[in-house]
């Protein structure tokens, strides 16, 4: 592969409406903590996409970005300039064969927990499947080997110990829509709760 790529984004300093700054990074896990090596990891690329699954060594052959972007929980803590490796999801489905009537992803973790998201906030600026938090290894509570970061919605969106990306037509709800939050949960409109 070529070598791997950093940009660095400056952090905004917008915070939205109802959330207040916090400078610890809680931890935020519904049920038990997964462990997964990198030795066995696997991302699963399944539903309408050709079916193909992604090693740890797979995952890090492609070309890499460093983000820093605020990180919004619906209990109403934000994290404000967090940094992130890993490859953008405009990156990774370069190297997928995705179906044209695709509209929507599930994004399913080791453990059980899923979330949905439309293609385009999949696709969104600085989303990213990472596994570096401020240049190390992701911590195993902060959700790694590999996580999800979605930055621009609530951090439910943003799926710890990722082991699938299930491309639908349609949209599904994941864990906490079925239970009570919302859709999209965009911190800005305040998309909290459905
Ligand atoms: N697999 C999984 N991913 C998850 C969660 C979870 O319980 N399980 N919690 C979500 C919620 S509600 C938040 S706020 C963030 C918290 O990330 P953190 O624990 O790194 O702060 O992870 C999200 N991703
Ligand atoms: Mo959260």
């Amino acid at each position: 592969m070529l070598g791997k790529i950093f940009h660095k984004a400056p952090a905004s300093s917008n915070v939205p409406p109802g959330q207040s700054v916090t400078e610890r990074f809680p931890v935020m896990t519904y049920g038990p903590t997964p462990r997964v090596s990198e030795a066995t990891f696997e991302l699963r690329i399944f539903g309408l996409a050709e079916e193909t699954t992604l090693s740890w060594e797979a995952l890090l052959a492609l070309p890499q970005t460093r983000i820093t972007r605020d990180f919004h929980c619906v209990t109403h803590w934000s994290k404000l300039g967090v940094s992130w490796t890993g490859v953008l999801t405009t990156e990774l489905i370069r190297h997928l064969a995705v179906h044209p009537e695709a509209t929507h992803v599930m994004l399913h973790c080791y453990g059980g927990y899923t979330t949905n998201l439309a293609l385009e906030d999949f696709l969104a600026d600085g989303c990213l499947i990472a596994h570096k938090l401020e240049g190390q290894p992701i911590p195993v509570d902060h959700g790694g080997p590999v996580r999800a970061v979605i930055p621009h919605l609530y951090a439910w969106k943003s799926a710890k110990w990722l082991s699938g990306i299930e491309f639908m037509r349609g949209d599904r709800p994941g864990f906490w829509e079925r239970n009570g939050y919302h859709r999209r949960g965009d911190p800005f409109r305040e998309e909290r709760y459905s």
